[in-house]
This record gives structure tokens, C-alpha cells and sequence, in this order.
């Protein structure tokens, strides 16, 4: 997502709508797929974990940046790496505070036939204590955007999630996960350990 905030800003703000729409009856969406996803709320179907995304634990680092991992452009210099305090591993994405917001983004692409009709969710863990809003967010295609709950910004690790259903008509087959400061930070933002499940 190498967006302007501007753009990022109006797609998630877009996103309620295009839900409103697709949601809307009597326009050829597929009602089966939108209702609860039956082998989701199945205990005997255990989510498959995926590696969709590069360098999910931050261990690969050049330049002292974590590779594969785009930063907000214009604002490079805002991301980098922490040893010492790491969820897990050597190595955890670290952005720093400043007077704008800040993300990094990837974006992956896969089978949509892996993934239609099935949930898929996301989880990382994510420390902070200066972004009350930071923020995990899925997007299929740049199309549908999906946002986890702000990571509570106590100074210790927590784990955030995103799920989303992935409609059975998802063309795919472009997935996009950005890891969002969702304000101008007031410290560093840690992000570690990132998992991708199907179900
Ligand atoms: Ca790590």
C-alpha cells in the first residue's frame, strides 16, 4: 500500500460503504459466502498457518530496515529495527515517534483458490505506549480493507488480530498487510511475529 494518507485514508473510509453495498440484498452477491462461514465455527477444521507474507518474524535485515517491509513513503527513515527488547527472535520492526503516522506494508500474492470462502486472520504481536490507535490492517486486492482493534498501548507485547472472509468471487489475487501507527506516535512502535492462519 504505497499510498498517500490521503488515498489510504478515503479506501478504509470506503470501505463501510462498499460492505453497505455488498451486503444489500438483491444484488447478485453470493448470500451463502457473506453468511457465517459454517467450517469456521467448525472445532474440527484447525486453521492451516500459511507463510503468505516475507520476513514475518524481521529477522531478515538490510540497511537496517527489515526487508520486504515497505515504509511509508517520504518516511523511510522512521523505520528500523530493535534488538534487545524483540517479542521473539533477534529482531523486531521498529517505528519510531514523530509528528505524523506511520506504516509499513506488504503486499503478497496468492491462490484465491486457497482461500475463497474461508476465513482468513492475521495476528502480530505489537508494543507501544505512545499510539493509543496503532493498528493491524488487511486489505484483499486494495478493495476490501479489514482493520484489527487498536493494539492497547500499555508498554507490553500484545497480540492483534484481522480476520476476513474471503469472498468465493475474490478475483485475488493481491493481499496487503500494513502495520499502522494510526496516529503520530509519542515512542516507538514495535510490530513481531506476525502469523497468517486460514480456516
Ligand atoms: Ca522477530
Amino acid at each position: 500500500m504505497a499510498t498517500e494518507p490521503v488515498t489510504l485514508g478515503r479506501s478504509i473510509a470506503c470501505s463501510g460503504v462498499v460492505l453497505a453495498i455488498l451486503l444489500a440484498p438483491g444484488c447478485g452477491v453470493d448470500r451463502d459466502t457473506l453468511a457465517t462461514p459454517t467450517r469456521y465455527n467448525n472445532p474440527a477444521i484447525v486453521p492451516e498457518e500459511i507463510s503468505l507474507f516475507f520476513n514475518q518474524d524481521f529477522e531478515t535485515v538490510e540497511a537496517g530496515r527489515p526487508v520486504e517491509w515497505v515504509p511509508r513513503k517520504n518516511h523511510e527513515d522512521k523505520v528500523s529495527v530493535v534488538q534487545e527488547s524483540a517479542y521473539s527472535g533477534k529482531n523486531a520492526l521498529c517505528i519510531d515517534y514523530g509528528p505524523e503516522w506511520y506504516f509499513v506494508s506488504q503486499a503478497a500474492s496468492i491462490d484465491p483458490g486457497l482461500v475463497a470462502g474461508k476465513v482468513l486472520t492475521v495476528t502480530a504481536m505489537v508494543k507501544t505506549e505512545g499510539a493509543p490507535l496503532a493498528t493491524v490492517n488487511l486489505s484483499l486486492d486494495g478493495f476490501y480493507q479489514f482493520s484489527s482493534a487498536r493494539a492497547p498501548s500499555n508498554g507490553r507485547w500484545n497480540k492483534v488480530e484481522v480476520s476476513c472472509l474471503v469472498p468465493a468471487w475474490w478475483p485475488g489475487p493481491t493481499v496487503t498487510l500494513t502495520l499502522n501507527t494510526g496516529s503520530a506516535p509519542a515512542g516507538p512502535v514495535l510490530f513481531d511475529d506476525i502469523h497468517v492462519h486460514v480456516k
